[in-house]
């Protein structure tokens, strides 16, 4: 199944360029531990000339220039990306396991997001050029207002390793949708798709340094842009170290930033459920993506009158995933990231053993795969609330679970997290449901059920998860800026 790796260049001012330094970053699939080829390491030097070339984007032709063009332009090049990615669709999707040891028919079904995320976003960039100028009803008859949304200016995109080209292009489609000129940078980790999304840009003939992608490493690359100068907003999906380090730079020169950091979800299932139906979300709530997703629903909540039934029927049903090279037919469960990751969880799952929790399945490498950075799909019980497998993000196949008795220590326990990104709650008493979601700390709350994304809905945290919102019209805000035109219209003097 796997593809040939194209070697490309740094894609700058709509054409490939060699590093300044030269550098170049090894690819390793986390499958095989095997190295599949390289990426450009930008640097700093990189990064003037990708931000020289998105500014020249929004300021030449004399009104022609991108940021002015109509909306139903920019939806042409939009939609002709999304025909390019879904022409291309298996390509990338090989790319993207072989980057990434996702499980392929997952990666098939991102590429498919991908392209609907840019048809969606040339959809509403058609509707900004209807929206502009929309009165506003003043008190003051000698008086008439409205309001321009226009292009924030030159926008960096910072991305993650695990949805590498759908999280890029929660920011690309609505940043080019707006106007904006941007700069790329995702994760050194999966960079693979990112620069084959750089050659379908160039397929279709996107205007020279519209969008601008840059592989390399998070300070030497990602700290640059951030802290640049000529940078008018980033967008952050990361961790929340790299988050804070990203407000600081941003701080001294008052620029916007949107911030999509970690989580760590609660799930609270209630006595009244179908239990094969809530064993089903449960485990596709933390264990889809192998683990790594932002809105995993980590911590699971469930009644103590069911819990001995359903923990039973949990724990047969994950023991059966099928944890396979992601390109093997079936495969549910691939390999985490990198060797890194792969240490970090191990070390989450020892550290709690040690502090007395107990591992109900899983806890290590599969016996029967001897290569790649794969972990088994874990569960763990007996954890105090104090722990660290409790409250810190793993982001890996691990499921953490205490029980509760009435609807109120179910709520407390789930609100007690500096993260507040996702919860979901499981019960078939629906008036039940709707105080859980008016109760919970949580930018979405899924109702039976558990991950399910749509690209028009709002996506994102609060508190320690980060604020601002990614996709639908919210995405696209979060690169336009509002001007109010105050006009006096009177003959009368004032
Ligand atoms: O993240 P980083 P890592 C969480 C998850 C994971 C942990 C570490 O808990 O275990 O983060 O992952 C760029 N200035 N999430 O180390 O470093 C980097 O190159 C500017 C949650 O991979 O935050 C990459 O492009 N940029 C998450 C991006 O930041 C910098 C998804 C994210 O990498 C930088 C991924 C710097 N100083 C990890 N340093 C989610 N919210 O979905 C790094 N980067």
């Amino acid at each position: 199944m796997a593809v040939a790796v194209p070697r490309r260049m740094l894609f700058i001012d709509g054409e490939w360029r060699e590093p300044v330094l030269k550098k170049r970053i090894p690819v390793v699939n986390p499958s095989t531990e095997e190295l599949i080829g390289d990426i450009p390491a930008a640097t700093a030097e990189d990064v003037e000339l990708a931000v020289d070339a998105a500014r020249r984007a929004l300021s030449r032709n004399k009104g022609k220039d991108w940021a002015r063009a109509s909306g139903s332009v920019r939806a042409g090049y939009m939609r002709a990306i999304a025909a390019r990615i879904r022409e291309r669709k298996s390509q990338f999707a090989k790319l993207e396991v072989m980057d990434c040891g996702k499980p392929y028919d997952e990666a098939t079904w991102d590429m498919d997001d991908v392209a609907g995320c840019f048809e969606y976003y040339a959809d509403l960039a058609e509707g900004l050029d209807a929206k502009q100028k929309a009165p506003i009803s003043l008190p003051m008859e000698s008086f008439k207002s409205y309001v321009l949304k226009e292009p924030i200016g030159v926008v960096g995109l910072i991305s993650p390793w695990n949805y590498p080209l759908l999280m890029a292009t929660w920011k690309v489609a609505p940043a080019l949708a707006a106007g904006c000129a941007a700069i790329l940078k995702p994760s050194e980790l999966a960079s693979l798709t990112c620069l084959e999304l750089a050659d379908v840009c160039r397929e279709v003939g996107l205007p020279a340094g519209v969008l601008n992608i840059l592989t390399g490493l998070g300070p030497e690359a990602g700290a640059p842009l951030a802290s640049h100068p000529h940078v008018d907003k980033i967008a952050f999906t990361g961790s929340n170290a790299t988050g804070q380090k990203i407000m600081a730079s941003a701080a001294p020169l008052v620029k916007p930033v949107s911030l999509e950091l970690g989580g760590k979800s609660p799930i609270v299932v209630f006595q009244d459920v179908d239990l094969d139906k809530a064993v089903e979300w449960t485990m596709f709530g933390c264990f889809w993506t192998n683990g790594q997703i932002c809105s995993a629903t980590s911590r699971l909540l469930v009644q103590e009158s069911i819990a001995t039934e359903f923990l039973d029927r949990l724990v047969k049903w994950t023991k059966n995933i099928k944890t396979s090279d992601p390109f093997e037919e079936g495969c549910r469960l691939g390999p985490v990231i990198s060797r890194g990751q792969y240490e970090k969880i191990l070390k989450f799952i020892s550290t709690a053993k040690s502090e007395g929790a107990t591992i109900l399945c899983g806890g290590d490498r599969p016996k029967h795969l001897n290569k790649g950075y794969f972990i088994e799909p874990t569960i763990i019980a007996d954890i105090d609330r104090t722990m660290e497998i409790w409250r810190e993000e793993v982001f890996g196949p691990v499921l953490c679970i205490k029980t509760f008795s009435t609807e109120e220590e179910a709520l407390e326990m789930a609100n007690d997290s500096q993260y507040a990104l996702a919860a979901a709650v499981i019960s078939n008493d629906l008036e039940r449901c709707e105080r859980m979601t008016q109760a919970f700390q949580a930018g979405i709350v899924w109702v039976n059920c558990s991950q399910p994304c749509f690209t028009q809905n709002p996506w994102g945290g609060n508190k320690h998860s980060g604020f601002g919102r990614e996709l639908g019209e919210w995405g696209l805000e979060n690169y336009l800026s509002v001007k109010q035109v105050t006009q006096y219209i009177s003959n009368d003097p004032w």
